[in-house]
Parts: structure tokens; sequence; C-alpha cells
């Protein structure tokens, strides 16, 4: 709210329940104020000189009456609470929710049957291990957390970019967490799950693997968080009108598809911008552009998940998308950036138990567990049980009950009734039974003992079904990375311990790791030489039987190879310029990523107009090739010239190839690309170059009509080393 504006929160009782798309930024504008003319203390006294202490002489003592000091101040001691115990780096968005068919059939919530219906969201992305003050892209799971602010109230899906988890009881989350985080003598290391403690706790979990086998692709390196999956995770139920229950599985599939770094590059932005993912966020939103998940569910009833070799109550399993494919419901968009990170970014608290009429728990454990532990966390974050006061917390829906008082309460209630049942105020705010949240009445019985079911006990099934569901290139990412991880890992006892899982879920890749680690194999790998091609095509070969999975061998929907949407949009392409270059080659360059929704970024020997029309707003100095999607050389014989002598310019290229990014070279450009250090590469791909994404010719126009699609393609893999 502006100060010029006066605007008065409506009463609780006239608060919109019509939702849509602008409801909460209009709920949200009641508390938003922008900088005034005059400065003000808290109380609304206009300040004379806020930088100078009221002193007792002009070298004395300053004085305690200096009701603006202590104030000032005083505020600044205090503004500080707690980061989230996990989760705490992330960053968020608004923007809405779109059903695009109804699921009537299957629920009764609205937010799930009004066809073309906006609903207002909160969406915040995490890490989950590494502190607030932490780097976007280590190794690490990813939040995924979303808050609908429907007309039933809120509803949020907390949810993580992989669709299993590391433990079946909620009672062990305490035990994995101790195990991630820094080490506590030292704290260290931050934000990694590389170390002893880790996987001394893994390596004696083997409920843990199927999840390891996730974290150990490149889904736990997101390019960016619009190429990211989410998941629900666990199985919820969905209840209709006729009070019929369903079981499902809930999901966001990104436009783009999902793509991910590669672990070298996720490294290295690290310190070259460890706020790399948070800033495309803002960025893509602040510049009018958007980021688009497809929302869908897999449902299925009880009797059918009766039927199959797994328990869908437990958040180690999958259920296959071969046995059961995600129809595409939805689609959620992001739109609009936070005003205030603390206020909303960090404020914004996410609660499995917000659910609305229709939708409902299941029995899954971890669920169970999750019911408690998202309400009691916020009193220690937030620090008052008035935390769902907050503007971002809450909802568009009225607020009508006799809860009183506590730190920090807003909300003015009027009337001497705080109870129920009463007289005086007609028994009102009454219970609504069956028009209210009713639980889904199952029906349930049983001996009370702290015990794990036997159908939870198949650990290396869907590990299995994993690895035979990936390509040659990502089960070398995923050998790599256990090799990587389990190499920082200073007990060899630990080491040893985790490379009998391994052989448990698949015996080719657990010699490879075996190998990397100085250790004896078993067979599986002969020869013992890691990267050549003969192993490499082993690895694609090797599959192992599985179980827990419904009889599938393997299954779509695992792969980041396959069957994902490829687009330019939301790219970002280098284009390495000095003095000289050919201006109307950038302009060229220019309009054609543009036309694809990506975005050209002049990258100079040094800042400012280098041509007319070409302005570096970044340097060779200041940028680095894993900031980027893909390198374009332009023409031009000096600026050509100048870059050959920079050795930052042929690293940039040399890096672009290494990563698998497309390269693209003009003209003179082209002679860079050839003197750089990967000219030994590109003559081993003599006449396969384009195939390879190396773009390279005199004809402007060809090289940029084939880039966009070479941008779209994300990585070329399989190029010879040089
Ligand atoms: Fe969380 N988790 N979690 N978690 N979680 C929190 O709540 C917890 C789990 C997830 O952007 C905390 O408000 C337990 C699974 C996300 O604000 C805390 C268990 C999944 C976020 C908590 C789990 C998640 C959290 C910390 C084992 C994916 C960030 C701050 C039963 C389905 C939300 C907070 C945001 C945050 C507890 C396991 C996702 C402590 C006890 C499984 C995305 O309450």
């Amino acid at each position: 709210m502006d100060p010029d504006r006066s605007a008065t929160p409506p009463a609780l009782d006239e608060q919109p329940t019509d939702v849509t798309e602008r409801s909460k930024a209009e709920d949200l504008d009641l508390d938003t104020v922008s900088a005034g003319e005059q400065l003000t203390d808290n109380m609304g006294h206009v300040v004379s000189d806020d930088q100078n202490t009221l002193r007792a002489g002009e070298r004395g003592p300053s004085l305690l009456e200096d009701f603006f000091f202590r104030e000032k101040i005083h505020h600044f001691d205090h503004e500080r609470i707690p980061e989230r115990v996990v989760h705490a780096r992330g960053a968020g968005a608004h923007g809405y929710f779109e059903l695009t068919e109804s699921l009537e059939r299957y629920t009764y919530a609205r937010v799930l049957t009004e066809v073309g219906k906006r609903t207002p969201v909160f969406v915040r992305f995490s890490t989950v291990a590494g502190f607030r003050g932490s780097a976007d892209t280590p190794r690490d799971v990813r939040g995924f957390a979303v808050k609908f602010y429907t007309e039933e109230g809120n509803w949020d899906i907390v949810g993580n970019n992989m669709p299993v988890f590391f433990i079946q009881d909620a009672i062990k989350f305490p035990d994995l967490i101790h195990a991630v985080k820094p080490e506590p003598h030292r704290e260290i290391p931050q934000a990694a799950s590389a170390h002893d403690t880790f996987y001394d706790f893994i390596s004696l979990t083997p409920e843990s693997m199927h999840m390891m086998m996730w974290l150990h692709t490149d889904r736990s390196l997101p390019r960016y968080f619009s190429t990211m999956d989410g998941f629900g995770v666990h199985t919820f139920r969905l209840v209709n009108a006729a009070g019929e229950s369903h079981f499902v599985k809930f999901h966001w599939k990104p436009l783009l598809g999902a793509h991910s770094l590669v672990w070298d590059e996720s490294q290295k932005i690290m310190g070259k911008d460890p706020d790399f993912q948070r800033r495309h966020l803002w960025e893509t939103i602040d510049e009018g552009g958007t980021l688009e998940w497809d929302f869908g569910v897999q449902i299925f009833s009880a009797e059918q998940a009766a039927e199959w070799d797994f328990d869908v109550l437990d958040p180690t399993k999958i259920v296959p998308e071969d046995l059961v494919p995600v129809r595409r419901v939805g689609r959620l968009v992001l739109n609009r950036n936070v005003d205030n990170f603390f206020a909303e970014t960090e404020q914004v608290a996410f609660m499995p138990t917000n659910l609305v009429p229709g939708i409902d728990f299941t029995n899954d454990p971890l669920l169970q567990g999750r019911t408690f532990s998202y309400l009691d966390t916020q009193l220690s974050r937030l620090g008052s049980p008035n935390w769902p006061e907050l503007p971002i917390n809450r909802p568009l829906a009225p607020v009508r009950n006799n809860q009183r008082d506590g730190h920090m309460r807003q909300t003015i209630n009027r009337g001497r009734v705080s109870y129920f049942p009463n007289g005086m105020a007609g028994n009102k705010p009454d219970q609504m039974g069956e028009a209210g949240f009713v639980t889904y009445p199952e029906e349930v019985r049983g001996t009370k003992r702290r015990v794990r079911a036997e159908s939870f006990s198949d650990h290396y099934g869907q590990a299995r079904l994993f690895w035979n569901s990936m390509t040659p290139v990502e089960r070398e990412h995923i050998t790599k990375s256990w090799a990587f991880e389990l190499s920082m890992c200073e007990l060899r006892e630990v080491r040893l311990r985790m490379l009998e899982h391994l052989y448990r879920v698949n015996e080719v890749m657990a010699d490879q790791v075996a190998l990397a680690l100085g250790e004896e194999t078993r067979g599986a790998q002969p020869g013992g030489q890691q990267d050549s091609a003969e192993e490499t095509a082993r690895l694609a070969r090797a599959t192992s039987p599985t179980s827990a999975s419904g009889g599938l061998e393997r299954t779509g929907g695992l792969s980041l190879e396959e069957d994902q949407p490829h687009l330019a949009k939301g790219r970002k392409v280098a284009v390495l310029v000095a003095p000289g270059v050919d201006a109307a080659q950038v302009a060229q360059a220019r309009q054609a990523l543009q036309a694809a929704g990506a975005k050209a970024e002049v990258v100079g020997t040094r800042l400012g107009q280098i041509e007319p029309g070409v302005e570096a707003k970044k340097t060779l100095t200041n940028a680095d090739s894993v900031l980027y999607d893909a390198v374009l050389i332009p023409g031009g014989a000096a600026s050509a010239q100048a870059l050959l002598r920079r050795p930052e310019a042929l690293h940039f290229i040399a890096e672009s190839y290494r990563h698998a990014k497309p390269i693209a070279a003009i003209g003179e450009g082209e002679g860079v690309l050839r003197a750089s250090p990967v000219a030994a590469g590109l003559q081993a791909l003599a006449g396969q170059e384009q195939e390879f994404g190396i773009l390279a010719g005199d004809e402007a126009a060809q090289v940029l009509r084939a880039l966009p699609d070479a941008v779209a393609q994300h990585r070329f893999w399989g190029r010879p080393q040089a």
C-alpha cells in the first residue's frame, strides 16, 4: 500500500471468496509500501538527521535519550530469523494454476474441477542441505513447493524434483539430515553430500538405494528451475462427491523439458555465480517471460495397487509411468517476482497439511510424520502461532475461528465471544459438517506395534528399474558421480559398505565405481579402462532383473535424455566480441535467437560499446562459459585477432566444447574456434561437426538458422576430447 493511498483490509467476513488470478496480488498490496519522500521512524515521527547520533558536545558521549538511534539499532539487532532447518536456500515467485481438464470423476475439490479457473499460487524452489547463504547448484535434491490460494483455503503440494525419498519412516528424518549436513565438529562440508557421515548413514540404510540412484543422476543438477520436474512424492488420495476414493501421484512437467548441468559445470557455477538459478528466475520474469509446467496426475484404485509387487504407501517407490501414464490436466505459470524476498520468500510457510476438501492423506508413514513437522517448525522459524496472518501465508478464503491473542496478533476480533458452544453469538462461527473438510472414512484395524511393513522390504528392485531405464550417457554420469562422492569419503569401511549395495543394484556399475576407488572388481568389468568406448558400450547393454516394479524391466518417464521436450526458450547464448566485430552478424544472431525465445548476450574483451549497436554488459573477465547455454563467435578480422590473444576466450570455447554445448562460429570467428584447444577434437569430428553441435561457416544466415535448434538440443554428448 502506498503511504498516500489509504486502504483498509476488508473485515474477515467480507474477504473475497471469488478467487481470480489477481486476488493474491491485490491481497498482498494491502500491506505493501513504497519508499516515501520523508524519512520517519516506526512511530511516524519525521527524522531530522539519521546519520549522526545525539551527543553531548561535538566529541562527547552519545545520549541515551536518542530514541531515533535506539530504534534503528534495536530493529537491526533483531532482523534475522532462524533459517529453515532443511531447504534453507531457496527462491520463489508468484503465478497461477489453471485447470485444463476436470477431475470431477475423482474429486470434488473445486481447484481440480473448475476448468479454466486461474488460482493464484506462490512457488518456492530450494536445495535441501545447504545453508541459506550457500550456492544454487550443489548436487542435491531440489524442493518444489507450491501454495495454491484456493477459494476453499490454501492447498500446498510440498514436493521435490525427484519422485521418491531416502527413508520410509519420518522418525528417521533427523538422522538423515544430521548425516548430510556439515559434520558437527568442524562444520564441513557446506551443501555437499560427499562426506563420511552421509555415506555412513546411507550405507546402513538400504531403503535409500532407489533415491540414491536419482541423486547420482544429473537430476540433482538442474540447469534452471524452469527445466526441472516436480513431484508430490507420496501417494495422496482423491475423494469424489459420491465419497469414492482413488489414489493419486502429483507431477509437474516443465514445458521446456527437464535438462541439467554436468557436475564440473555445476561446481564452477557455485563460484562464478552462486545465485545462478535464482537470477535466471528473476530475470526471466523481470523481462516479461514466464516459467511453465504442466500439472500431471497418475490416478489408480486401491484394487489396482493391491495387484502390484510394491506398496504405494512406500515413499521409496514410484508408480512406473508404463503402469499408470501421467495425465496432464492443468498448467502452472510463474509470472510475477516478489516485491520483497524476506517478506515473501523467506516468510512463506508450506505445510503438507494444507489440504482442501476432496483431497486427503494416505497412510504413507513419511507423509504421516510430515503432518506434524511443518506446523511445528514454523513456530521456531517465524516465532509466533500467528504466522498464518503474515500476508504471504494468509489464505484468500475467509478465516473465522475462536483462536485469539499470542505474539504479534494482527487481527482485531470484535465481540465478547471466543468460544464454542455459545448462546451469545448464536453458536457462530458454526461447524459445517459435511460442507467442511471431511476426512475420508477409511477403515483401519491393527495392533499397536513399532514395525516396518513387510511390503516395504524390497530396497533394490526399483533402483535396478531406474538403472535399466537410463541411456548410456546417463549411466556414465551416474557411475562417475558415485565414483566422485565415494572417493570423498575418508573411511574405507564406509566406501566398502556402499560398494556392497551398488553390487546389488548393478554389477557393471559397481565394478566401475570399485575401479575408481582402487578396490577389487568382481569380473563384470574387464580391462579396467574406465573411459574407453568398449566400457561405455558395455555399460549401455548392462541391465539387471528387477522386482518391486509391477513386472517391468524398464519404464518411461525416468530418463533425462528420452522423451524430453527440446526448446530454445529461456536459453542464453554468449556472443564473444572485440572491437572490429561484424555488428550486422551480432544483430542477426540476436534476432534469430529472440525469435526462438532465447537470448544473445554480448561478452566483450572490455565493457561498453564495442561497435555501433554492439554493447558489452559482460566481459571475458566477469563472464564464463558455464553461465551460458551456447557460444557464438561472429566474424570480423580485428575481433578474431583480439580474441585469439585472450586465453579466457579460448578457455570459454574449450569449456563449452567439454560440457557438450553448441558452438557456432562465423567467418573469421571460425579461425578462433579452429585455433582453440578443441582443434584436435574438431579434426576427429571431420564431416560430422553439425551432428555434434558445432556450427561453423562463412554464411552467417546458414549458421544462425541452425543455431536455435542446436541450442534447443541442450547438449551433444560423445564429442572426442582433445
Ligand atoms: Fe520436508 N521439511 N520433511 N520434505 N520439505 C521442511 O518445513 C520434513 C520431505 C520439503 O520452500 C521443513 O517449513 C520431515 C519430503 C520442501 O519452505 C520441515 C520429513 C519432501 C520443503 C520439514 C520431510 C519434502 C521442506 C523445514 C520426513 C518432498 C521446503 C522448513 C518425513 C515430498 C518448503 C519448513 C519451503 C521443508 C520436515 C521430508 C519437501 C522441518 C520431518 C519427502 C520442498 O518441517
